[in-house]
């Protein structure tokens, strides 16, 4: 196996590694993920900007590994609260929290509002086993609903309606999400921009 067709997904969320894994089907590339590195440490989340977490995961698997790798950092950017949580999104309702206390967090926060704009944004990274990184992002706009509702997807999918539609993402299936969402517009642009390293990897 040569090192340079694996890609290793620089996540540990189930969800993520689903919907990136449907979205980046280059028949050359073996994708592995942050589980299967257990020894590497868990990357602290500690960047100001979604953009220098998602270079500090995806380097810090390339350099370990020797690997391509593949970092998402995703916030959810509401309006009527100066685009929080944004890039503190995992951890809203505090350092130890689930997605159920995020969300019931939020609906306080804007209970009254009558803005309730919000966006999804995903900054994708790719690095090289050197250390150089590159990133791509996808948005997806929407509103905040007022009740959670469905149950497929993760995080505040209950809670946001893309624009393109009347359900939350938690109703839509996995390929109605990918079609539209800020990570599928973001996986796009990035099988886009990298697919031609891998489709030449054993040239
Ligand atoms: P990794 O760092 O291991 O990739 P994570 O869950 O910590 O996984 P983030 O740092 O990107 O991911 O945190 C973003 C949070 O935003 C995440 O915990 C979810 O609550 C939420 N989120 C991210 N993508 C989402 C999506 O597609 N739908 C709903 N919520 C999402």
């Amino acid at each position: 196996m040569n090192s340079m067709n694996v890609l290793v997904l620089a996540t540990r969320n189930p969800h993520k590694l689903e919907e990136i894994r449907a979205l980046f089907p280059f028949p050359d590339l073996i994708t592995r993920s942050a589980l299967d590195y257990p020894e590497i440490p868990e990357v602290v989340e500690d960047g100001a900007t979604l953009e220098a977490n998602a270079v500090k995961k995806a380097v810090t698997l390339a350099v370990a590994t020797g690997a391509y790798a593949l970092a998402d950092d995703t916030g959810l950017e509401v309006n009527a609260l100066g685009g929080a949580p944004g890039v503190r999104s995992a951890r809203y309702a505090g350092e130890a929290c689930d997605y159920a206390a995020n969300n019931r967090k939020l609906l306080a926060a804007l209970q009254g509002a009558a803005d309730r704009e919000a966006q999804f944004r995903c900054v994708i990274a790719l690095a090289w086993p050197n250390g150089q990184a590159q990133y791509v992002e996808g948005v997806c706009r929407g509103t905040i609903g007022v009740t959670a509702r469905g149950t497929n997807g993760f995080g505040y999918d209950p809670l946001f309606i893309p624009d393109e539609g009347d359900r939350t993402f938690a109703e839509y299936t996995a390929a109605e999400k990918n079609a539209c969402s800020h990570r599928g517009r973001a996986l796009r642009a990035a099988a886009e921009r990298w697919g031609g390293l891998w489709a030449r990897a054993d040239r």
